[in-house]
């Protein structure tokens, strides 16, 4: 069934739990109206810009609803104006140029549907895991708009864009899309938005679409990893940081106890990451804090280590890269909730990244912990690390992936 438009969930939708009932708030309207339980999870299913069938049939799968009911439910969340119905500007050939650096915002289910995608953009606007200052989730938005400055896609030529340095184009033949943002029921931590993201990302890899997660804080790494993990059966994490984001808490409940301080724990409870990179790590602790799958290189280590940065790395698993801006040092990256001096300055964070994307297969990146402040320059910096890390993916599996994929298919 194809369709010209799709539907997402109100944008200004705020949801709170009022014990017996939820109330659904719109927040620039100002109406309110009672939701169950049910509605909720339904409502979750619009969580990013997507067609009615595949709405659908995500339902179906899940919960089993049939067509008839679906229908009813589908009117009566537009009539409420619970979901918001979008016109068809998004298709395969459109250029809305609102996405991260002028490419098109497209429904999840139309990057999905045949091959003509090899990187998603996608916004994670999730702060609720902040142990101190909120506002990571306007990163997305903010990075849309001031990513353009550096690099403009044009998805008809694939042209790219020429480096004077380097003197090549910089992703030529590159098809990339924005999914636009996981909207989700606020207020509720480590819940659908994360099941969402999740889903999300184990359906781009699956494709072998690169998925570029843009958070958020970084708790939202979480479900990137967990979505890699149901595709992947080995790959390792090479996370920059501050902070080494342990909190050395047994995780059985993970959605009670994650927070932005503490998810690696939770990540070290996946048997398929078998080893974590841990770059730039300089919080003092109590105790140190590591676990027996991690190699760390504190501080600004691995700048003067390259060569055991590289050893380190196992060349039989991908990595899935994960970039807290924190990373940099304050006087670099001031735009964070919670700065610490001493961090790497831009251009050694940016070798390290070049280093390591050259030699290694890298399946997935976030950028999280961004909090835009009024310094534009700030989401520049955040979106040249952005350009950099996927220019630099993207040639090595043209590199290595061309001749492997050409094989598959002849055998
Ligand atoms: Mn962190």
């Amino acid at each position: 069934m194809k369709n010209d438009l799709y539907y997402k969930i109100n944008d200004s939708l705020v949801i709170s739990d009022e014990q017996d009932h939820y109330l659904a708030w719109d927040s620039k309207e100002g109406w309110k109206i009672e939701v169950t339980k049910q509605l909720l999870a339904i409502i979750q299913a619009y969580a990013i810009a997507t067609t009615k069938a595949a709405v659908f049939q995500q339902l179906h799968d899940k919960y089993g609803v049939t067509e008839e009911f679906f229908e009813d439910v589908h009117a009566y969340l537009i009539e409420q104006g619970l979901v918001q119905v979008y016109q068809a500007e998004a298709s395969k050939e459109t250029t809305n140029k609102n996405g991260m650096f002028q490419t098109s915002i497209v429904p999840m289910d139309q990057c999905l549907d045949g091959d003509w995608c090899d990187l998603a953009f996608i916004g994670m606007p999730y702060d609720l895991n902040v142990t101190y200052k909120p506002g990571t989730r306007f990163a997305p938005g903010y990075l849309r708009r001031v990513s353009g400055s550096l690099f403009q896609y044009n998805g008809t030529s694939l042209q790219g864009m020429y480096d004077p340095i380097t003197n090549q184009q910089v992703l030529e033949g590159i098809r990339m899309v924005d999914c636009g943002d996981v909207n989700a029921v606020a207020f509720e931590k480590n819940g659908k938005q994360f099941d969402a993201l999740k889903e999300i990302i184990q359906a781009f890899s699956k494709k072998n679409i690169f998925p570029v997660t843009i958070g958020g804080d970084h708790s939202i790494s979480l479900p990137c990893i967990q979505g890699l993990s149901m595709n992947h059966s080995a790959f390792g994490v090479i996370q920059f940081d501050a902070h080494s984001d342990f909190g050395l808490n047994k995780m059985e409940k993970w959605r009670e106890a994650v927070h932005h301080g503490n998810f690696m724990d939770a990540v070290m409870d996946l048997d398929q990451v078998e080893h974590v990179v841990q770059i730039g790590i300089r919080q003092l602790t109590n105790q140190p804090l590591t676990h027996d799958k991690v190699t760390q290189f504190p501080g600004n280590h691995a700048c003067n280590k390259k060569e055991e940065l590289l050893t380190a790395l196992r060349d039989d698993i991908p990595y899935y890269v994960t970039i807290d801006v924190d990373v940099l040092d304050p006087s670099v990256m001031p735009a964070t909730g919670t700065p610490l001096p001493g961090g790497l300055l831009y251009r050694e964070l940016r070798d390290l990244l070049e280093l390591i994307t050259k030699r290694t297969h890298i399946i997935g990146l976030d950028i999280v912990e961004f909090l835009p402040q009024e310094k534009e320059i700030d989401g520049v910096i955040v979106s040249e690390m952005i350009l950099n890390v996927i220019s630099n993916v993207m040639e090595w599996e043209n590199e290595h992936f061309t001749e492997s994929t050409n094989a598959f298919t002849n055998s």
